[in-house]
């Protein structure tokens, strides 16, 4: 257990109706004493308290009232000794409360410490307490059912799972290596390769999910993609109900990207209204549409904004070909000018979710777009829209992929009779890679990268 106290504000930094300011470590009991006047003292109290009293600068005068909460090791956050200090918020009041318990001999925390404390003293393990960075980051009901989900040990639960298959396994191999005369009895090569096709099923539908997993977490990217003067600022607008972006008359008016969420089903959906595709007619146009282009290749989900009011142009179907093969919603707008024939829209039967008819300005077809939105999300999301995702950071993903190549590989050697060595090998590969997930055998370096990701005092 760490040897220091340290301290930092909790809650963020500014005016607020409360802040607080958590104090944690073998002597943050005494330090919270040192400055407390109150009926019971921090240090006599039983822990899950809240003691009421006054907080006092060097000087002895009072610097606030304050609520001051007592959690004994190890029924703690950290598991070691916290006291969390509840004052009115204010710049002023924390900067000195936390003055005051850094010359009472705390140490100002770093980034992440509380929750690096929680990991060394067994509190969480590694995918545990990474998951409390997606809980605070979390911008949606389901990124934060998911970051929930892991918190809880989804992903620990779930390894534990298969190591319980991973290890007998990873022993029969072994034995077979040290001793292979006395393998008469045991199983077959067939059998065990049968016991590792358990786990690479288990493992490739859990890396199947990541992807759907991630676009939960940092949401869906949805790009208005068209030509100029289509109305797709209008129709961002028309989503987000406020005038986000700048309408005008002028073809080319947008020129950077704008981005803004709506949230459809509890997940945020990114919209980027995109510069209208045009060959540039100046440098920053020329910027703005790169930028679009761009926002076309990488989006989930695209919405191709068409002129219902004109023929569809080869401009139109310039834009509809950096959709190439992702779900595309079509809105004709403008439908209220009148129209031509009903026209083909410029995109493979394929891609194309649905077609809508909108009518911008007057803010007419925002809910069926919306809709569209909805019923393209199954397409972004697989066939997992529906299912408890758990987050998982890039970091739990790369070693996910590694377990799954190490037992795939495992698999087939032991289907094609390979040494019993090399197939150990790839079994253990594939038992630290899963194990790193949750903890076991991390570099140092790698956790203290880890926590030096999320914000202070927590
Ligand atoms: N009549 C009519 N006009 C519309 C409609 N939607 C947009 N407009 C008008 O069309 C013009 C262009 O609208 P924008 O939303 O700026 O179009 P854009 O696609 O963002 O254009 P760029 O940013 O230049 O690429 C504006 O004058 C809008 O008022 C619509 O549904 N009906
Ligand atoms: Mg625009």
């Amino acid at each position: 257990m760490a040897n220091d106290t340290i301290v930092a504000l909790a809650t963020a930094p500014g005016e607020s109706a409360v802040a607080i300011t958590r104090l944690s470590g073998p002597r943050a009991l005494a330090i919270a004493a040192a400055r407390f006047r109150g009926r019971v003292s921090p240090e006599t109290s039983p822990s899950h308290r809240i003691l009421f009293g006054s907080f006092l600068a060097g000087d002895g005068a009072p610097i606030d009232t304050v609520l001051l909460s007592v959690f004994r090791d190890p029924h703690s956050y950290t598991g070691e000794d916290v006291v969390e200090i509840s004052s009115h918020g204010g710049v002023a009041i924390s900067r000195a409360i936390l003055d005051a318990l850094v010359s009472e001999g705390a140490r100002p925390a770093r980034p992440g410490e509380f929750t690096e404390r929680a990991y060394r003293n067994g509190k969480l393990d590694l995918a545990q307490a990474e998951s409390v960075a997606a809980l605070v980051r979390a911008r949606s009901e389901r990124s934060l059912r998911a970051a929930r989900s892991a918190l809880g040990g989804s992903l620990s639960r779930k390894i534990a799972a298969i190591d319980g298959v991973l290890v007998p396994l990873l022993a029969e191999v072994e034995a077979r290596i040290d001793f292979p005369v006395d393998v008469g009895e045991a199983l077959d090569g067939e059998t065990l390769a049968g016991r590792c096709a358990e786990m690479t099923a288990t493992l490739r539908g859990w890396v199947e999910r990541l992807p759907a997993a991630r676009r939960v977490q940092e949401g869906v990217r949805a790009a208005l993609v068209g030509r100029p003067n289509v109305g797709k600022s209008s129709l961002l607008n028309a989503l987000v109900g406020y005038d986000r972006a700048i309408v005008t008359e002028t073809p080319g008016t947008t020129r950077d990207t704008v981005e803004e969420s709506i949230w459809i089903d509890g997940v945020e959906i990114r919209l980027a209204d995109t510069a209208g595709l045009r060959a540039p007619t100046d440098r920053v146009e020329r910027f703005g549409v790169e930028r679009s282009e761009r926002a076309a290749r990488e989006c989930d989900v695209a919405v191709l904004v068409l002129d219902r009011s004109s023929t569809v142009g080869d401009a139109d179907r310039e834009a509809a070909a950096l959709l190439e093969d992702r779900p595309v919603v079509v809105a004709w707008n403008k439908a209220d000018l009148g129209a031509g024939a009903r026209e083909r829209a410029p995109v493979a039967p394929s891609s194309l979710v649905a077609e809508v008819e909108t009518i911008a300005v007057r803010e007419d077809g925002a809910e069926t777009l919306r809709g569209a939105l909805q019923y393209a999300l199954p397409r972004v999301l697989g066939d997992h829209v529906g299912e408890e995702l758990a987050s998982t950071s890039a970091r739990q993903e790369a070693l996910l992929a590694e377990a799954l190549a190490a037992v795939e590989r495992a698999e087939a050697g032991l289907r094609a009779n390979e040494s019993y060595d090399l197939i150990a090998v790839d079994l253990a590969d594939a038992r630290r890679a899963l194990g790193e997930i949750v903890g076991r055998g991390v570099d140092q370096d790698v956790v203290a990268a880890i926590f030096s990701r999320f914000c202070i005092g927590k």
